[in-house]
C-alpha cells in the first residue's frame, strides 16, 4: 500500500492441511476429467510469496467464530460438510480396497416438493450442492476449515490495524459457495468470511478477479448495502457457472446498485481487462469502501488450461498497483488458477504491485 512504512512485513497466511484434500475427478459438461484444483497450486504460490523480501509466513492463528460463520452460511451446510466427511471415512473403513474415496451428491431436488422430501431423508447431500464438482473425502472438512481460518486470520490482522495488507493462501477456494451450497471446488466462502470479519471497519467491497463469476459471494451479499460485490469474469453465456454473472444482476430489492458484474467476451486480453478494472475500481471508490477483499483467481492468465482469457504477466502487477491507489486496507484471498506454477509468479506480481503501488 502506498502509505505502508518501508520495512513493514506483509503477512502471508498458509496451512499445510490443504494437501490432504485431493479429489481425483471433476466434470466438464458431463465428461469426467482429472481434477484441476490440485495441492501443488497453493504450494507454488506459497514458495513464490515466501521468497519475496517483504513477506512473513503465518499460520492460521485464529478459528472462524460461529458468529461470523453463521452470518454468511446456514448451519445446515456446515452440518452437511461434517457429515459428508464422516460418511467418506465410514465408507473407506468398510471398503479398504477402494483406497481414498470422495463423495459427490447424487440426487438433486429440481423442484420444491422434491427438496422437502430429500431434506428429511438419510442422504440430503443434493440439497447442498449446485453442481457435481465439490467432492468430499475423509480429510476434506479439515481442509475446508483450515482454508476458512486462513481468510479469517488475515482479516483479523487487518481489522485490528496490525497491517493494511494481508494474503490468505486459501485452498480449497470459496467464491462459488453460497449461503447453503457448495459447487465448483468451493465449500465455504473464504472471501465472504473475510469481508464479514472486516465489517467493524465500516462498509467495504469485494473485488473478484477470478476468471469465473463468484456466484456464491454475489448471493451471500445480494441484499446488503454494507458489502459491494464487483466481479470481472468470462461471459456467463459461454462459461461456468452459466446461471449467474450477467450484467442485469445489480443487487436485491434492499440493495440495488450494490452488485456489479463486468463480464468480458471469451478470449479477452489485457486491453479489455484494463478497461473493466478501471470501471470496477471507480465504482468501489464511488461507494466509499473502507476496505477491500480481493478474490484473487489467476485463471485469467494466457497459459491457464481452463480459460479463454489471455492476460499477460504484467497485468497482475498492474492490477495490484491500481488497487493500491484506492489507499484502503486489502485482504487478498486466493481463489482459482489452474496453470499450476503460474499461481506462484502471478501471486508474487500481484502482491508486489499491491505493496509498492
Ligand atoms: C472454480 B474457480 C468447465 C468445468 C467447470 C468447475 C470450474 C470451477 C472453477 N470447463 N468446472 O472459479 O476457479
Ligand atoms: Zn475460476
Amino acid at each position: 500500500m502506498v502509505d505502508l512504512p518501508p520495512n513493514t512485513m506483509v503477512p502471508v497466511y498458509y496451512s499445510t492441511i490443504h494437501q490432504f484434500h485431493n479429489p481425483p475427478h471433476e466434470h466438464d459438461r458431463g465428461f469426467q476429467i482429472p481434477y484441476h484444483e490440485v495441492p501443488r497450486r497453493i504450494e507454488a504460490a506459497k514458495e513464490a510469496l515466501e521468497g519475496l523480501p517483504f513477506t512473513c509466513l503465518e499460520p492460521a492463528n485464529q478459528s472462524v467464530p460461529d458468529s461470523i460463520l453463521f452470518s454468511v452460511h446456514q448451519s445446515a451446510l456446515v452440518a452437511y460438510l461434517k457429515q459428508a466427511s464422516r460418511n467418506a471415512a465410514a465408507w473407506q473403513a468398510e471398503h479398504p480396497e477402494q483406497g481414498e474415496v470422495y463423495i459427490t451428491p447424487w440426487i438433486y431436488p429440481l423442484k420444491p416438493h422434491m427438496r422437502q422430501g430429500l431434506l428429511k431423508s438419510s442422504d440430503p447431500s443434493g440439497c447442498f450442492a449446485f453442481d457435481v464438482d465439490a467432492p468430499i473425502g475423509i480429510h476434506s472438512w479439515e481442509a475446508i476449515q483450515a482454508s476458512a481460518n486462513l481468510a479469517y486470520s488475515a482479516a483479523v490482522g487487518v481489522r485490528n490495524g496490525e497491517t493494511r495488507l494481508a494474503y490468505a493462501l486459501c485452498r480449497p477456494p470459496g467464491h462459488h459457495a453460497g449461503p447453503d451450497y457448495t459447487g465448483g471446488y468451493c465449500y465455504l466462502n473464504n472471501a465472504a468470511i473475510a469481508a464479514q470479519t472486516l465489517i467493524p471497519l465500516g462498509s467495504g467491497a469485494i473485488l473478484d478477479i477470478d476468471y469465473h463469476h463468484g456466484n456464491g459471494t454475489q448471493e451471500i451479499f445480494w441484499q446488503r448495502k454494507d458489502v459491494l460485490y464487483v466481479s470481472i469474469h468470462a461471459d456467463p453465456n459461454e462459461e461456468y457457472p452459466l446461471f449467474a454473472g450477467y450484467t442485469d444482476e445489480i443487487g436485491g430489492e434492499d440493495a440495488p446498485g450494490w452488485n456489479l458484474n463486468l463480464p468480458l467476451q471469451m478470449g479477452s486480453g489485457d486491453a479489455a481487462y484494463k478497461e473493466a478494472l478501471d470501471t470496477a475500481l471507480k465504482t468501489i471508490q464511488d461507494k466509499g469502501a473502507n476496505w477491500l477483499v480481493l478474490s484473487a483467481g489467476f485463471d485469467t492468465c494466457a497459459d491457464d488450461p481452463t480459460s479463454s482469457f489471455t492476460l499477460s504477466d504484467s497485468m497482475y502487477s498492474h492490477i495490484g498497483e491500481k488497487i493500491s491507489e484506492l489507499n484502503i486496507p486489502v485482504v487478498v484471498v486466493h481463489e482459482g488458477g489452474y496453470a499450476v506454477e503460474a499461481n506462484g509468479r502471478l501471486a508474487a506480481r500481484l502482491l508486489t504491485g499491491l505493496r509498492n503501488g
